[in-house]
This record gives C-alpha cells, structure tokens and sequence, in this order.
C-alpha cells in the first residue's frame, strides 16, 4: 500500500525513550535492596561481555534528577523504566522496603513534574535470587503469588500517579536465553523445563492483570513483547510452512496466550507429541482468559527470515555479542524451522536485520489478528559510537534507523492501527546484557566502558537534537 497521504501523529502521543532498572541504575546493594539473579549471574566468570555488569551501570540511582532533567530539555511527554523487584522485596515477598519505594516514588513525581508520563514495568528479568534459590523461580507455581504480591504493592502505591503499566517484559526473548541457549539466569538448556517457566509466567501475568483490574481501574496494562516477524526464506511451500511454524512457535505461542487466554494450536499439538508441552492443570485457561491486557508493547528491533529445517537440522545456536559482523550462526528447531541471512536486507554490526518496512508488518499483524492498541514499548539501533572532540557524537546511523522506523509507524497508522506511542531503545546509553557497554543505544552518551566507569558524564548526542526537534512537531519533521 502506498499512501496518497500519511496519517499525522495524532495530538496526545506518546513521545517515549526507555530503560530498564538493571541496565541503568547502578545502586546493586543500597538501600536495603536484595540481590537479583542478574547480579549473581554478571559475576559467574565468562558470562557476559568483557565480564561486565550492572553493579555501577550508569548510576542513574544516584543522577535521577539529572537524567530527568535532561528528558525535560528533550522533550520527552513518556518515560519508560522498570522497577527492580528486590529493591522492593529483598528476598522476593514479606514486608516491602521503604526506601525502595521511595526512589521509583521520587522518580515518577520527577516525571510528572517535568510533564513526562510515566510507563512502569513491573519485571525486566530481575527476578530476587532468594526466589530462584528457594523453589527454583519461574519453574515453580509459587512464583505466581509471589509476583501477584509484588506487583499489589505497586499498583496500591502508584495507582494515582502512574496511567501506563507493562506487566512483563520479553518473556519470550528472556526466557529463551533463560532455559534453551542457557546465556541468562539461570543457564538452562532444557526445552521441557522452558516451556514448563514460560506457562508459570503467562499465569502470573495473567493473575497481576486481574488484581490490576482492581487497584487501578482507570489505569492501561499489557506485556511488552519482544516481536520479530517471520519472514519466509522464499515462496517455495517447504519455505512458507517453516515461515508458519515459526510464527506460531516463536510469537503466536506467546501473543495468543496473553491477548487469547489460549495457546496456538499446531504448536501445541506438536509439543503435545514430543512430551514438551506445559502440564495445564484445570482451572488454569480460566486464569488466562481472566486476566487479558488492555494494549500489546512491541518491542521491535528485526524480522527473522526463515527456511525449512530437516529433523536432523540447525538446533538453537549462541548470539552474537561482539559487535564482530556476520557471527551469527543459523538456529532453529529440526523438524520445524531454522534462521537465514535475508539477502535484500542490511545488517547491524551485531547482524541484526535493518528493516523498517518490517514493523510496519508487525504492527498491522499484530492489530488486526488480536484488535488491541499497541504501543512501541522498545526500538533503536545498538552500534559503537565514537566520543569526539568537543564532546560531540555524531550518530547519524541512529538518526537514519529511527526516522524510518518512525515512519514506519506512521504508514501503520494511516494502515488503521492504533498507536499509543513510542519508547525509542533507549534514553541514556546502558548495559547491554550481554553485550558489555560498547554497544550503545542512547540518545545520550554515557562515559564510561565495560572496565572503567570513568566520570559517567552524561552528553547529548546529534540524535538527542534530532528527537527533540521530532518531538517539538510533534512528528512533522523527521
Ligand atoms: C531487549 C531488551 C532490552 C535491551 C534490548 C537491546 O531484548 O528488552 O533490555 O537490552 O533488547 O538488546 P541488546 O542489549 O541485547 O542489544
């Protein structure tokens, strides 16, 4: 379809940039704060980049109120941050530790008074190690009521102040690593023992949405998942059907479980057959269906391109984390699909798909097969930039990727979808889980590297000017 005339970015939208609490705020024992799975994990030798971690990360709990104020001078009207579960309960429930409250509560009144919206995620994988230790974490049913407790505290708390909640953030993408490649915690490579967390974790999603339903009524929830839309490797049908089973196996498994209440079909019969399927006890598709979102988080960054995998096939291979180009094996499942290069698309030096075309794709499927409003909850380019004299950074690939996803949005919008917003990957630079510091999102630069924190000084990159003038039209200028 091309448009005769694009739809203009409707007055209200959320011009967004994200975070996650592991990923910026440093803090790892202050306060009272308990530890997380991702703070034992990052100190396992030879798990992460260069062994680093978020122990400083950019020490955002401690320049809270610069980095707001910095949104504020670029525009931003939605921030999106994650909550860290063990600063709020340390070993996972009993009591909620004031002071971790009290700095989420400083932040979100730091938001409001800058005219930012806030949009909390609840869980971006920092799961309380006291949890994983005692029964094993996602992997037991005790984790629902665990989260439901949580997550009660939060909504009775911020229920004035905060409109826009994400319940979970990537399940798909985190428990992936988690328990098939074995790269997060906790190191699992097990598909029964995957699909086994990924059902505890669809009921606890489900479960907070239902208790949400009640604190905040007037509020709008829903999970950010990480969507990367199949493509078919050709036209060929053995091609067309890997391309299908992907879709279903790697999104609809998910998507159709929170926005359904109901799992996919053909996946299921086929994990029926090879005994991987989730043990779904009676009671539980009731659980599901009682607790279905208000709007889908795309977290977008790639399409994956797929072709036929025989039984004897690619099985699921390590990513790249190097920044060195062209690394990336092909993956798969054998008997059902596996990942090709996609020949009509560049790639990221982490040889990840440019294709701006393709959330245009992933926002029109997802809106027409589930008839929800979505909001882009993620999305960003992650490459080396280069500090200049003068404290420059001259990030025009940033620009050059954003504006086309941005009008990608914006076709999707004149296509009829219905969108909340966009949270850009990511306001500052971060951790990357896996990927060390070098591999940097941010509209702003953070100074330091993967051994070093350096002065953490924070400096505007030409992107952050960009945004901001995006912003101040309110989307006329890209
Ligand atoms: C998503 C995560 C983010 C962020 C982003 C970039 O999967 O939700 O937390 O890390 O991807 O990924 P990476 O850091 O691997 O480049």
């Amino acid at each position: 379809m091309h448009h005769a005339r694009l739809t203009p970015f409707p007055q209200g939208f959320l011009w967004g940039a994200a975070s996650a609490a592991y990923q910026v705020e440093g803090a790892h024992d202050a306060d009272g704060k308990g530890p997380s799975v991702w703070d034992v994990f990052t100190h396992l030798p030879g798990k992460t980049f260069q062994g680093s971690n978020g122990d400083v990360a950019v020490d955002h709990y401690h320049r809270m109120e610069e980095d707001v104020a910095l949104m504020k001078e670029m525009g931003l009207t939605a921030y999106r941050f994650s909550v860290s579960w063990p600063r709020i309960f340390p070993t996972g429930r009993g009591e909620a530790n004031e002071a971790g409250m009290a700095f989420y509560e400083r932040l979100i009144d730091a938001l409001i008074a800058a005219g930012i919206e806030p949009v909390l995620t609840l869980y971006h994988w920092d799961l309380p190690q006291a949890l994983q230790e005692e029964y094993g974490g996602w992997e037991d049913r005790r984790i629902i009521a665990d989260f439901e407790h949580y997550c009660v505290a939060l909504f009775q708390r911020f229920a004035g102040k905060v409109k826009y909640w994400v319940s979970l953030n990537e399940q798909n993408y985190n428990t992936t690593n988690a328990y098939q490649l074995g790269t997060h915690p906790p190191a699992v490579q097990d598909r029964k023992r995957f699909f086994t967390a990924n059902h505890h974790a669809f009921l606890a999603n489900a479960t907070v949405i239902a208790a949400f339903r009640k604190h905040v009524p007037n509020g709008l929830i829903g999970p950010s998942f990480a969507y990367s839309p199949a493509y078919p490797a050709s036209s060929a049908p053995a091609d067309m059907l890997a391309f299908e089973n992907a879709e279903e196996f790697t999104n609809w498994w998910w998507l159709d479980t929170y926005c359904f209440g109901r799992y996919p079909q053909a996946a299921l019969a086929w994990l029926q057959k090879t005994g991987e399927a989730p043990d779904i006890q009676p009671g539980d598709v009731a659980i599901l269906q009682a607790g279905l979102p208000d709007f889908v988080g795309v977290n977008y960054y790639y399409t994956t391109t797929f072709t036929d995998n025989p039984r004897d096939g690619a099985t699921m291979q390590r990513i790249n984390t190097t920044g060195q180009k062209g690394t990336t094996p092909s993956s798969g499942v054998p008997g059902l699909y596996r990942t090709t290069p996609n020949p009509h698309l560049p790639t990221s030096n982490w040889d990840w798909a440019i294709d701006p075309t393709g959330l245009r794709i992933a926002l029109r499927r997802l809106a027409s097969r589930y008839d929800l409003p979505l909001m882009v909850t993620e999305n960003g380019l992650g490459e080396f930039d280069k500090l200049e004299a003068g404290d420059k950074v001259h990030d025009d690939y940033r620009i050059d990727y954003l504006r086309a996803h941005l009008q990608a949005c914006q076709e999707a919008m004149s296509d009829g979808v219905q969108l909340l917003g966009y949270c850009p990957w990511s306001f500052t630079d971060i951790l990357s889980w896996l990927n060390g510091y070098q591999k940097r999102y941010g509209f702003v630069y953070i100074n330091r590297d993967e051994t070093d924190a350096k002065d953490l000084r924070r400096i505007r990159k030409d992107s952050f000017f960009w945004y901001q003038t995006v912003i101040a039209s309110n989307g006329q200028k890209l």
